[in-house]
């Protein structure tokens, strides 16, 4: 089939993105993000800064990127802004260093903030494609992200045919966008696998300024093998949902789960495929990776909704050759209805995410080491947490080999409060928070998640906390091993005494 569009290279794609204006990228994580028009143009940056030129673009995503993208465009010190999550150590540098700035928002609201104009124009769109017809209608690849509000809301766009891609991922999206208000109406999502919209995006044909061939698969990097500490987080997760089935907490047929990313969150999903006490379990969620497509493939993940399959070539190679099994049991929505929060309270979903750090209020800190660093963003973590059935947060007791506690009296920083958390999860045990009072709260989160190694000091420093109180505050003291960490690099060296 010939195509009414300009076949362009990535470099005439490039040359076509001006200095200030701002690009909105298709895709979610590595899955579906732009492989070829990002690397050129990060390419036409260095150039331009060789000749002493500016160039420096706004960068929109749906979530983190793969390598050519963020990557590509951070080395080459060629963003200006970016929102709404990343994970690139190259970018995250540039955030720190005060040289890009980020703007981290929760990952449903950012097509309805676009669409409001609360970011300005958007210029470009940027989107993959495994198919496209002469009419602008857009088959999306392994993921959605923003792609469907992005092709609607750039002033031109930009295609990226990937024949990496498979051709027979049509049907595996549900393209949907609420109206906004005063004309919003409810999403008519009543359980999991309901289908709700289109299965392509159809843009313009008169915006799509070209169409740039590719043939390159998603970079998503490898797991870390599990550890036995991240073995018995899963487990300890595990046991707990277990228990509440047993005592009639959750109903017995279980409720849908929401997992974030990384090494913990696929050594949960990996301990709760495994234990004979969890009933087989759908997912409604931002992302699958690996471990759950193994579990839909041997029935213990009955379906799963999600906005991207963060998966690796292999899986997604098995994925494509039983395409028709994956299609009865997968369904690719867009972020700002995989993450909603309506849709999230109403099917009652139980969500499992990481923590940087938790304090004895059951605060989460998500995204600031030591309170200041920023780390990735809050993704869609407070997306689900807030509108939970049951929130769970779960990380190792400590890092940095037992220098850092991941348990301090006061977080750093505060993404998730203690009015949204409810179980808190480390390899030492659970701290179930559901309807415990503040100073029985730091109690039980002392007893059961904190390190041995903290334990004392934890304990001293509630006798240091003056009472009758309602927190377990002590101004003077909230932040001392924060400060312990920045003297002596360690906060097992705490001394409350010196924090008067
Ligand atoms: O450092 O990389 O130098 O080894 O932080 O920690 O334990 O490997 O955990 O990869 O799962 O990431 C919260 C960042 C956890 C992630 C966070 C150091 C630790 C290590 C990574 P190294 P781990 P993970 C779905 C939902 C927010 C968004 C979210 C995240 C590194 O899960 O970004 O949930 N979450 N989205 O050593 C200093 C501490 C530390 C610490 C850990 N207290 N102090 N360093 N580290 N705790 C995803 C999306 O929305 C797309």
């Amino acid at each position: 089939m010939s195509l009414p569009f300009p076949i362009l290279t990535a470099d005439e794609a490039a040359d076509l993105i001006q200095n200030g204006q701002t690009i909105g990228v298709g895709g979610f994580t590595a899955a579906a993000s732009p492989k070829a028009v990002t690397p050129a143009l990060a390419n036409k940056a260095k150039r331009e800064h060789e000749a002493g030129r500016p160039f420096k673009v706004g960068v929109m995503s749906g979530a983190s990127t793969g390598k050519s993208c963020d990557g590509a465009l951070a080395e080459a010190e060629a963003i200006s802004f970016r929102t709404p999550y990343q994970g690139n150590p190259t970018l995250r540098k540039l955030f720190n260093e005060g040289k890009v700035n980020y703007f981290d928002m929760h990952l449903s609201l950012t097509p309805q903030a676009a669409r409001y104009g609360f970011f300005g124009k958007m210029n470009w769109a940027i989107v993959e494609a495994c198919d496209i017809t002469t009419g602008g209608g857009i088959v999306l690849t392994s993921a959605v992200g923003n792609a469907y509000t992005y092709l609607k809301l750039a002033e031109k766009v930009i295609i990226e045919l990937n024949a990496a891609q498979s051709k027979n991922l049509l049907g595996m999206h549900d393209i949907y966008e609420p109206r906004d208000p005063p004309f919003r109406r409810e999403i008519p999502i009543f359980s999991v696998s309901d289908r709700i919209g289109s299965p392509i995006c159809v843009v313009d044909p008169a915006k799509i300024a070209g169409i740039v061939l590719t043939d390159k698969p998603d970079e998503v990097a490898p797991f870390e093998p599990p550890t036995p500490e991240t073995d018995q987080i899963g487990q300890n997760v595990a046991d707990f949902f277990a228990a509440d089935i047993k005592a009639g907490r959750i109903p017995a047929s279980f409720l849908p789960l929401q997992s974030g990313v990384g090494n913990i969150a696929n050594a949960v999903i990996g301990a709760l495929g495994r234990s004979p006490d969890i009933p087989a379990f759908e997912m409604y969620t931002e992302v699958l990776q690996d471990s759950v497509l193994a579990l839909v493939e041997n029935g213990r993940c009955t379906f799963g909704s999600t906005c991207s399959l963060t998966v690796s070539q292999d899986m997604m190679k098995k994925l494509v050759a039983d395409i028709g099994f994956y299609k009865k049991h997968l369904l690719l929505r867009p972020q700002e209805i995989s993450n909603n929060p309506e849709v999230a309270r109403r099917l009652g979903i139980i969500s499992m995410n990481t923590a940087i750090e938790f304090d004895l209020a059951g605060s989460v800190n998500s995204t600031h080491i030591m309170g200041k660093t920023m780390m990735n963003g809050i993704g869609g973590s407070g997306d689900f947490t807030r509108a939970a059935y049951i929130s769970v947060f779960s990380c190792p007791s400590v890092a940095k080999g037992g220098k850092i506690s991941a348990v301090v009296p006061v977080a750093a920083h505060q993404d998730h409060s203690e009015h949204s958390v409810q179980v808190l999860v480390t390899e030492q045990g659970v701290a179930d928070l559901r309807g415990k009072d503040a100073m029985q709260r730091a109690k039980i989160i002392i007893d059961n998640c904190v390190h041995p190694d903290y334990k004392e000091l934890m304990r001293d420093y509630l006798k240091y906390v003056k009472t009758p109180t309602h927190q377990p505050f002590d101004a003077a003291k909230a932040f001392a091993f924060h400060r312990e960490f920045a003297d002596s690099g360690d906060m097992r060296n705490t001394d409350w005494g010196k924090y008067l």
